[in-house]
């Protein structure tokens, strides 16, 4: 059976491709999702693509990971910058983890280069727009379906 990977999407993301353009782009989260449920079957997995404004709301989604995802691709938004909760949650999580982000947090105000999320993630992808999704889920696959 394919294995499932989590893809969570934290505060404000729901408003991709409606708002502010110029720094986030056009695509919409819808499409993202779209896009990474074509490619996850081909790949081998298979995904739960889910956002929230709540951060109590993640917590839970990264819990219920340990018992039903192999691995964690987390755009954990503006929680990136404050959350304790979500870095020691992701802590408990035994499985590979990619943080992504859509811009390049480290071309942008000071209080975005530091991530609580960056300590715990297997790796971190950012300022490749909606393409840094698919590059972390290639990047899983290889990861969950290699036998060394
Ligand atoms: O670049 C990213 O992916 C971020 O995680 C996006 C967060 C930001 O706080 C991080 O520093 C970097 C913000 C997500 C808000 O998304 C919006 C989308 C459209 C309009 C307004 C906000």
């Amino acid at each position: 059976m394919a294995k499932t990977v989590f893809i969570l999407n934290g505060p404000n993301l729901n408003l991709l491709g409606k708002r502010e353009p110029e720094v986030y782009g056009r695509t919409t989260l819808a499409e993202i999702e779209q896009m990474l449920t074509a490619a996850a079957g081909p790949l081998g997995l298979a995904i739960d693509f889910r956002q929230s404004n709540h951060e109590g709301m993640l917590v839970d989604w990264i819990h219920e990971a340990r018992e039903s995802a192999a691995g964690i691709i987390i755009n954990p938004a503006a929680l990136t910058h404050t959350s304790v909760a979500i870095l020691d949650a992701l802590k408990t999580f035994e499985g590979p983890i990619a943080e992504v982000h859509l811009s390049n947090v480290h071309q942008r105000e000071a209080f975005r280069h530091h991530s609580y999320v960056s300590p715990v993630a297997t790796g971190v992808l950012c300022g490749f727009g909606p393409h840094g999704y698919r590059m972390a889920l290639d990047w899983m696959a290889q990861r969950l379906t290699s036998t060394d």
